[in-house]
């Protein structure tokens, strides 16, 4: 190509890329009044700067060849840091690699920008192959925590080229750039993966949600647990309790795993979740709430019935099709809370909605009674008092 022509391609890479980025984002219409979701989706691989996939050196790639492509941007921790807000997103190459980069938003809806630099995570002294969905906390004793899937071959299984190692890898900072790698948590499990710290001490320890698991895929009969550490360097678990177990002909039938920290609130602490079923079509994730006990954060006490939120529409199909996953959301001081999900493994979206519609939403949507009868019975009780209300006041209504 010629120099002209290079440099005329490399300008409209940027000028493209600059307003993917600076488009503004729309609530959608409609919606359930628990929460809106928005028109795009607010990261994808396209948001990846140009910088960081073409070499722009005219001698070396004189046809301007992406050169190291980003194929998803995903499963994101989230958090308010010094005004701003922040994702720690999953981004993986054409590799298959996830790396960890922080993006950066004025409102936590749109202009979402990656750092210059992507996080080049410090190792243990048996680095893993590939690292992803960290959750960050914030804890009371002043440093952000990242808890992430620190994956490796499994060494026991050297003929196997796909039997892999998961353990919750954990790393800290104070500044979203210098990242302390601490030890991988230690506990009697096999394998871990969806270990989320618990924000503040219980009892004077750390508190880590963990979700033990017999294989890679696998998690035999476990369920969202947690353990209890004296200290996170290193962090060792000796035995784990369950917090919130799998359940047959339920979202978490398959298996289940913490999403982002819990956030305390005057009612208990507000969790959300993934639950997995197996469908015809393979698995598919959904996200779920539940509120567990202010001074006893393993104790749930509230849980309503069925799932949260589901893959819709576009956010169905992806590199893994039917999946929503959340590892990340934000409570502003003003009681907003911005909910970072992930569809289909492939790119990330946010929903709007407040602590108060959370609170009442986990309050006092009914629990799921068990089986169909139950809840055919369930749904006759809401259709008769809503036929009732419908006849005295709204007469006018068709339906
Ligand atoms: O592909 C769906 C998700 O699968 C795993 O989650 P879990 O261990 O709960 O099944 C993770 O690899 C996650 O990153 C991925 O989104």
């Amino acid at each position: 190509m010629e120099k002209k022509k290079f440099d005329k391609k490399l300008r409209k890479l940027f000028a493209d890329h600059n307003k993917l980025i600076t488009r503004k984002n729309k609530k959608q219409k409609g919606g359930n009044g628990i929460y809106d979701r928005y028109i795009y989706p607010i990261l994808t691989r396209d948001h990846a700067p140009v910088f960081w996939q073409y070499d722009l050196n005219y001698e070396t790639n004189p046809h301007l060849m992406m050169r190291l492509g980003v194929n998803t941007t995903f499963n994101a921790g989230a958090i308010r840091f010094n005004g701003k807000y922040l994702m720690v997103v999953r981004t993986e190459g054409f590799d298959v690699k996830s790396i960890f980069a922080v993006a950066e938003s004025p409102n936590g809806i749109d202009n979402w920008k990656f750092w210059d630099h992507p996080i080049v995570m410090p190792v243990t002294d048996n680095p893993e192959k590939n690292v992803y969905d960290m959750r960050l906390t914030q804890h009371e004793d002043g440093w952000i925590y990242g808890l992430f899937c620190a994956e490796r071959k499994d060494p026991e299984k050297p003929e196997d080229s796909s039997a892999a190692l998961a353990s919750c890898g954990i790393a800290r900072t104070k500044d979203m750039v210098n990242w302390e790698r601490l030890p991988d948590l230690q506990s009697t499990a096999m394998q871990q993966r969806n270990c989320v710290l618990h924000p503040e001490f219980v009892d004077g320890k750390y508190m880590i949600y963990t979700r033990p698991q017999k294989g890679f895929i696998e998690t035999g009969d476990s369920g969202i647990c947690a353990g209890f550490t004296a200290s996170m360097d290193p962090a060792v678990i000796e035995e784990e309790i369950m917090v919130d177990p799998r359940e047959y002909h339920t979202v978490r039938e398959v298996k289940n795993g913490q999403g982002p920290a819990p956030i305390k609130t005057e009612k208990g602490w507000l969790h959300m979740a993934h639950g997995v079923r197996r469908t015809a079509a393979g698995l598919r994730y959904t996200l779920y709430l539940f509120l567990t006990d202010l001074k006893e954060p393993w104790k749930v006490i509230k849980r309503p019935s069925g799932h949260f939120i589901e893959p819709l529409g576009d956010e169905r199909v992806g590199d893994v099709s039917n999946v929503t996953f959340s590892n990340g959301w934000i409570l502003d001081d003003d009681g907003k809370v911005f909910i970072y999900y992930a569809s289909s493994d492939t790119r990330m979206h946010v929903a709007t909605t407040t602590l108060k519609k959370l609170l009442d939403y986990v309050l006092n949507t009914p629990e799921d009674p068990g089986r169909t009868q139950l809840c055919a019975a369930q749904r006759d009780e809401l259709i008769t008092k809503n036929l009732e209300i419908l006849k005295k006041q709204y007469p006018d209504i068709k339906f």
